[in-house]
Order: structure tokens, then C-alpha cells, then sequence
């Protein structure tokens, strides 16, 4: 069995509801066949979310850990690289907006996904599922957290390996409606991130498949 850690953001700015979460949820409920997955889920607060995914890691001592959130794109966006800053585009859930600051003083500019994005975004493309890799997980928490996992599994020595994936918006959610922004039924999410572990779970090395040519 491969332990696998799986993280969700609780809803955040307007929205009552973070599919990121649910799709945790669901893949702990019925994880891929050989897989055994904790779902937690972390604040959406920048001063709180490293540290309550440092706590999760502690406790569940996975081999793999992918973190999820929500964005606005299309498909399931295996996300590339973290980059070492905060630069909110709104409050967080603690009515906090940090500008322009390092997530770790001194830590490096940024770091890569240490799981097999582009594999992992062809297999849910193929599966019938929309998926692409991103180059940017924006300057929000999301960033924050996938820049902290990173961190996290570099100074353990990369033991673990680790990434994060944005999901897209569910069909009922409100901020969807009439709004043009794209969306998914969350059980074809949750559907399209099993596609994801197991990839990632049965391969460390990455196809070479040039930018753009996935979805
Ligand atoms: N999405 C936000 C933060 C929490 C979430 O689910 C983001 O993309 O930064």
C-alpha cells in the first residue's frame, strides 16, 4: 500500500463550498486500487495553512502528497512550480492580504513539482478528463502551500514526493452561473485525481511532451 496525503482548502472569499475539499474527501472514501489516502483539510490563511500541513504530514507519514485547491481553469492543472512569494489578490480567511513578501526568508526563488506533472496531466487527458499542466498556481494560498510542501520535502531530503494540483469549479456553485467560468461535476474530478495517483504513485520519471500539446 502507498500512503498518500491529500489536502483541500475550506471555502473561501465569496464562495460557501470548496470542491477541493469534497474531492479530498472522495478520494479517501474510495482511493486507487493499491493506495491508501488521508484527506485533511487546511485553512485558507496564510499564517495557518503551512503549519497545519506540516501537522498532517507529521501524522500520516505519507510516501506521496498532493495538495488541491480551487482556480478558475478548465481542467485539472497539475501545477509546475511554487514560487517563493505572497502577493494576495484579496484577504484571506483572517482578513489578511500580505503583499510582496517571501513565503521563507532566504528560501529558494522557487521549486518545482517533484511528482511526474506532465504524465500525470496526459493520463487524465487520455481517461477523457480535461487536464493540463499550469506554470503558475498564482500568489494566493494555494502558491503558499505548494511552495511550503516543497520546502517541507526539501529539507526532509526529498524522501516524499509531492505536488499540487488546481480543480476547476462545480456546476451548482453560484459564482459559476451565468459567469462563463468553467467548471466540472466534482465526482469527475475526484475520477480524474485518482488517474493522477495512481500515475504518480506508479512512476517518478516524467514523459517528455512539449508545452502546449496535452490538452
Ligand atoms: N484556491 C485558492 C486558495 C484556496 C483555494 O482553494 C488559490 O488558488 O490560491
Amino acid at each position: 500500500m502507498t500512503r498518500v496525503l491529500v489536502t483541500g482548502f475550506e471555502p473561501f472569499m465569496q464562495d460557501t463550498y470548496n470542491p477541493s475539499w469534497a474531492a479530498a474527501q472522495l478520494l479517501q472514501d474510495k482511493p486507487p486500487q493499491g493506495l491508501e489516502v488521508t484527506a485533511v483539510q487546511l485553512p485558507c490563511v496564510f499564517s495557518r495553512s503551512i503549519p497545519a500541513l506540516r501537522e498532517a504530514v507529521r501524522e500520516s507519514d505519507p510516501e506521496i502528497v498532493l495538495c488541491l485547491g480551487l482556480s478558475p481553469y478548465r481542467g485539472i492543472s497539475l501545477e509546475r512550480v511554487a514560487v517563493n512569494v505572497d502577493d494576495s489578490p484579496g484577504l484571506d480567511n483572517d482578513g489578511r492580504q500580505p503583499v510582496d513578501e517571501p513565503i521563507v526568508p532566504d528560501g529558494p526563488a522557487a521549486y518545482f513539482s517533484t511528482l511526474p506533472v506532465k504524465r500525470c496531466a496526459k493520463a487524465v487527458h487520455d481517461a477523457g478528463i480535461s487536464s493540463d499542466v499550469s506554470l503558475s498556481a498564482g500568489t494566493f494560498v494555494c502558491n503558499h502551500v505548494f511552495y511550503g510542501l516543497m520546502h517541507l520535502l526539501a529539507e526532509e531530503g526529498n524522501k516524499r514526493r509531492g505536488g499540487f494540483a488546481h480543480v476547476p469549479h462545480t456546476p451548482e456553485m453560484p459564482a459559476v452561473s451565468g459567469s462563463g467560468i468553467p467548471c466540472m461535476p466534482v465526482d469527475t474530478t475526484a475520477a480524474g485525481l485518482r488517474v493522477v495517483l495512481s500515475t504518480a504513485a506508479a512512476h517518478r520519471s516524467d514523459v517528455k511532451v512539449a508545452w502546449g500539446t496535452i490538452a
